[in-house]
C-alpha cells in the first residue's frame, strides 16, 4: 500500500513538473519566430555595444540611454565593465552618442543601470532617476543633469525594504515615483523557480519620503512602467503574461486596474509617443532564446505601437521586428519627431528615421 501511494505521488509530481514545463515554454513563446518589419532608414548606433536597456527622451529631444546591465540569466558581453549612461541629441542631423560624465561621490565601479525616468522640476532643472543594481542589490539613484557640461551630478541613493528586484520606475514629483518589482525573490534559484511556477507575486510600489506602499499586485513579472500624457493613467508591462495593464491613478496614489491589453510577445519597457499618446513597447518575441542564448539562433527584437489604449479596441501595429540578425533582445522603443530609438537588454541600439 505504502509503495502504491509513493508511486502515485511520484507520478503526480512528475505530471505537475511536466505540465509546468510545457506551460513555461508556451509563456516564453518558445515556438515563435519573427517576421521582419524594418523601416527604410535604420542603422545601429555607433558606440553602443553592451546594451541600452532603457531610453528616456526629454521634451527637448535629448535622449538618455542606460547601458551595461548585468542581470541574472541574461547574456553580458562585457562582464568587467561598469554600466554607463549615454546621451544623444535627436535634434542633430546625424545624432551620435556621448557618454555622460558622473560626478564624484558615486560608486561608478559597481554602477549597474536598469530602468530610468526623467523629471523636470518647476525651475526647469532636469533630474534623471536610475534603477541601479550594485552587487545585485536594488537602489534608485537620483542625478541632476547638467546640459552644458554633459554630466550627471550625483545627489542621492534611495533604498527601501520594499524596493527589491526593481526593474523600472516612473517619477511623478520630487522623490515620488512608482516602481515595478520583477521578481518576489532575490535569490537566483528562487527567482527561476518563481518564473517556472508562475507565482504572480510581483508588484507595483509607490515611493515618497513620507510613505512607501504596494499599490498593485498579482503580476507574473511587472516590468516597464510609464505615465499617460494626461498623467491620469499608468501603463504597466507584465513581461511573463505578455500584456499591458492600464491603471487609473487615485488622489492617494493607489491604482485600480481599468483593463489589460493582451499581446503575443513578452513586453519589456514602455514609453509614450509625446505627439499622440500612443504606448510604445519594446518586446521579446521569443524569451526562451533570450534565456538560452545561442549566437547561431539569437533572440529577436520587436517594437509595437498601441493606439487608443483606453478605447474598446486598441490598435496594435509593429514598428520594427527582426529575427536577431541585426538587433537582439529589444527592451525599449522611444520616439521624438519622426525618429525612433530601439534599445536592447545586452546588445546594440538602433536609430531609425520614420
Ligand atoms: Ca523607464
Ligand atoms: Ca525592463
Amino acid at each position: 500500500m505504502g509503495k502504491l501511494v509513493a508511486v502515485i505521488l511520484l507520478g503526480a509530481g512528475l505530471a505537475l513538473v511536466g505540465e509546468r514545463f510545457l506551460t513555461f515554454r508556451e509563456r516564453m513563446n518558445a515556438y515563435r519566430e519573427v517576421e521582419s518589419v524594418e523601416p527604410q532608414n535604420c542603422h545601429l548606433i555607433e558606440g553602443i555595444e553592451n546594451g541600452s536597456e532603457d531610453i528616456d527622451i526629454l521634451p527637448s529631444g535629448l535622449a538618455f540611454i542606460s547601458s551595461g546591465l548585468k542581470y541574472p540569466g541574461m547574456p553580458d558581453f562585457a562582464p568587467d565593465e561598469p554600466g554607463r549612461i549615454f546621451l544623444m541629441d535627436l535634434n542633430e542631423q546625424n545624432p551620435r552618442v556621448q557618454e555622460l560624465n558622473i560626478s564624484d561621490g558615486f560608486d561608478k565601479a559597481s554602477f549597474n543601470p536598469h530602468g530610468m525616468s526623467t523629471f523636470i522640476d518647476k525651475d526647469q532643472t532636469v533630474y534623471l532617476y536610475v534603477v541601479n543594481h550594485p552587487h545585485m542589490d536594488s537602489t534608485v539613484e537620483i542625478f541632476k543633469f547638467e546640459e552644458q557640461q554633459r554630466s550627471l551630478v550625483y545627489l542621492k541613493t534611495i533604498k527601501h525594504e520594499l524596493l527589491k528586484s526593481v526593474n523600472d520606475i516612473v517619477v511623478l514629483g520630487p522623490e515620488e515615483f512608482y516602481a515595478t518589482r520583477d521578481h518576489y525573490f532575490t535569490n537566483f534559484f528562487l527567482m527561476l523557480l518563481e518564473l517556472f511556477m508562475d507565482l504572480h507575486w510581483t508588484q507595483v510600489l509607490f515611493y515618497s519620503p513620507g510613505e512607501v506602499k504596494v499599490v498593485a499586485g498579482g503580476f507574473g513579472s511587472a516590468n516597464g512602467i510609464t505615465l499617460s500624457l494626461d498623467k491620469k493613467y499608468i501603463y504597466v508591462a507584465d513581461v511573463s503574461d505578455k500584456n499591458i495593464h492600464v491603471m487609473k491613478i487615485h488622489d492617494n496614489w493607489d491604482l485600480t486596474q481599468l483593463k489589460v491589453i493582451q499581446l503575443d510577445t513578452l513586453v519589456d519597457n514602455l514609453t509614450v509617443d509625446p505627439d499622440t499618446g500612443d504606448i510604445l513597447a519594446g518586446c521579446h518575441p521569443n524569451a526562451l532564446k533570450l534565456l538560452m542564448y545561442n549566437t547561431e539562433d539569437p533572440p529577436g527584437s520587436e517594437a509595437l505601437r498601441i493606439r487608443n489604449a483606453l478605447s474598446e479596441k486598441p490598435m496594435i501595429s509593429t514598428m520594427y521586428a527582426n529575427s536577431g540578425s541585426v538587433l537582439q533582445g529589444s527592451s525599449v522603443a522611444s520616439v521624438y519627431r519622426g525618429k525612433l530609438l530601439i534599445g536592447t537588454v545586452f546588445h546594440k541600439a538602433l536609430y531609425c528615421e520614420l
